[in-house]
């Protein structure tokens, strides 16, 4: 067993505006629905949970359609606001954050306030089948959730126009401190911003060839050489084969398996580092009954792994107890 304590902030963001398909603000709901609490709580008898619930925001309606090809923007403003401040709050509680989303625009609210609450001293996994680094002028849809790591770093900035009621949002970590692992989907300029700016990106013909344990010391290795910064893992569940996630709303096939997916989590639990971590994009309106349960029961072995859950079983302190005759 794992013996020390385990203090974990659960934040539900039921968040969809970032794309267009209905549902996906349900995937937090979901996902506690099929015993989310009760299996972290099973884990070791330290674990500490505490369930913020879900997000509530206000939207200032006069920002709608104030920045062009940024579709919701309202309402990403509001709700981005929130969960920045949420999550600060948790991890300087003391907890590690784990956020279910809602899609993945939400994200560059989760890292802004890891950031914040850890003095900008994090690194950045995001687990994907695509970049999320459009700008409003690369987007070929305006769907924000492809949008929230041309946020984040400072180094994409100045390709951004001024962004009214994001004044919060400063973009101060280095996209070196970010890694990709999984990307199968990526557009084109999000390829030139990638290959530019020499972002760590393992694509799923690197999993193939490396293997998912290499790919992942890798990325920790380029992300925080030092091995000290607070890890922010962002997981689409989408990065998972269609096979292991049917239920998103931007499957791509070729994708990990649930294997290479829970070993991420293990080798981020085991750095012991992880801060906080996401899983977003579960989308229970999407694909049949049993494609809703096979996604959201992968969401929860991931998660389980993150938190200390270990294939291998658990160590026990005591000797075996002898046997005598
Ligand atoms: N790259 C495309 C866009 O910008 C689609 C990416 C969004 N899909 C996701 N994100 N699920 O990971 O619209
Ligand atoms: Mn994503
Ligand atoms: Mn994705
Ligand atoms: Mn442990």
């Amino acid at each position: 067993r794992c013996f020390h304590e385990t203090k974990i902030g659960i934040l539900g963001v039921p968040f969809e505006k970032g794309q267009p398909k209905k549902g996906v603000s349900q995937g937090p709901d979901a996902i506690r629905k099929a015993k989310l609490v009760e299996q972290l709580s099973a884990i070791h008898d330290k674990m500490d949970i505490k369930d913020y619930g879900n997000i509530s925001y206000t939207v200032n309606k006069e920002l709608e359609a104030s920045v062009p090809n940024m579709k919701g923007y309202a309402e990403i403003v509001g709700c981005t606001h929130e969960v920045s401040k949420n999550v600060e709050k948790i991890i300087k509680e003391g907890r590690m954050c784990l956020t279910l989303g809602g899609d993945h625009s939400i994200a560059l609210a989760t890292v802004d306030g890891h950031i914040k609450a850890k003095d900008n001293e994090i690194c950045v996994l995001w687990v994907d089948a695509h970049a999320d680094c459009n700008t409003n002028k690369t987007t070929p849809t305006g769907n924000v959730h492809g949008m929230p790591m041309a946020l984040i770093p400072y180094e994409l900035a100045d390709y951004w126009p001024y962004l009214p009621g994001m004044d919060w949002h400063k973009p101060v970590m280095s996209i070196r401190n970010v890694a990709y692992i999984g990307l199968r989907s990526v557009d084109s300029y999000e390829r030139l911003i990638i290959e530019k700016l020499g972002v760590t990106a393992f694509f799923m013909a690197d999993v193939e060839n490396y293997g998912i344990s290499r790919v992942v010391e890798m990325a920790l290795d380029r992300i925080d050489p030092d091995k000290k910064r607070s890890l922010h893992v962002s997981y689409d569940i989408d990065a998972l084969d269609t096979l292991e996630a049917p239920s998103t709303g931007s499957a791509v096939r070729g994708g990990l398996t649930l294997r290479e997916g829970i070993q991420i989590m293990e080798i981020a639990h085991n750095t012991g580092r992880l801060g906080a971590m996401d899983l977003v994009e579960v989308n229970p309106s999407i694909g049949s009954e049993s494609d809703v349960k096979k996604t959201v029961e992968a969401a929860i072995h991931i998660i389980l792994a993150a938190f200390g859950y270990n294939r291998k079983g658990y160590k026990t302190q005591e000797p075996l107890p002898l046997q005598t005759f």
